[in-house]
């Protein structure tokens, strides 16, 4: 269910993309105390909540936070590359492991990969996420045509994988559940009301649980119900971004 790789190649995500796999895990991406490091030189100035889950903290937006209001989405075309400049200038004078992610997904992945662009504008790639401790992150899946209903470039996605970079984490807890089985749109929506995401608890055992070390990188099918548990002490920080797959042809898009 979950596939330890040496490095992202094309066979990895194509397991991914078939679903033979439900996570890739690259371990040591970096190494752990300089992951720490960057962790912490990110975290310094501070940051804000997001607007519709507050209790986890973000620098940088993600398009799901706009949830189709369009000042909302103007927000945040507006603000991309000042958040990409952000994060640069955060993990200076170290480059920023977006950017290493972004280049190695463009080597490994035959057509490519590249900014994912929405309504002809380029998309944000890169949010910092915090969740501080106690906090259980509730199970949700994330359907990018979900947040852009109106737009054929959300809608062609045949497969989306949420990637993320672990810095810093909790001394004990914050693992990442994936549960195996679908929940429509619709029942998700229906049970979650008002709340970004459901009890975990709700949907049984996980189907994989994963403590990730500071320093791994992960890619997981995010149309699958997945969760993080509440983490003992220290802030989890990652960096994280979406990738689009429109077939084996096609490049992949990066996007938050
Ligand atoms: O932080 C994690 O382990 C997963 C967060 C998440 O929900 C996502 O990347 O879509
Ligand atoms: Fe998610």
């Amino acid at each position: 269910m979950m596939l330890d790789v040496g490095c992202l190649d094309e066979t990895c995500l194509q397991k991914l993309a078939n679903e033979e796999v439900l996570a890739i895990r690259l371990k040591h991406f970096l190494p752990g105390p300089l992951a720490r490091k960057i962790g912490n030189k990110i975290l310094a100035p501070g940051f804000e909540g997001y607007l519709n889950a507050p209790s986890i903290g973000r620098i940088g937006m993600a398009f799901y936070e706009a949830q189709n209001q369009p000042p909302l989405i103007e927000d945040y075309f507006e603000r991309a590359s000042a958040n990409t400049a952000e994060l640069r200038a955060r993990c200076a004078p170290y480059s920023s492991p977006v950017d290493t992610l972004r280049c190695l997904l463009d080597e490994a992945w035959p057509a490519g990969a590249h900014l994912e662009t929405l309504y002809g504008r380029k998309m944000y790639a890169g949010l910092s996420r915090v969740v501080k401790p106690g906090v259980c992150f509730l199970a949700h899946h994330d359907i990018f045509a979900k947040d852009a209903p109106d737009s054929f470039q959300a809608r062609s996605l045949e497969a989306q994988f949420a990637c993320n970079l672990y810095l810093n984490m909790p001394t004990e807890g914050g693992a990442l559940q994936i549960w195996d089985h679908d929940i429509s749109p619709e029942r998700f929506d229906e049970m979650r009301g008002d709340s970004y995401g459901i009890d975990p608890a709700l949907l049984g055992p996980p189907t994989l649980e994963i403590v990730p070390q500071p320093g791994d990188f992960i890619m997981f099918n995010s149309r699958r119900m997945h969760a993080v548990t509440p983490g003992l002490a220290d802030p989890r920080l990652s960096l994280s971004f979406f990738v689009g797959y429109r077939g084996n042809a096609s490049p992949l898009t990066f996007w938050s």
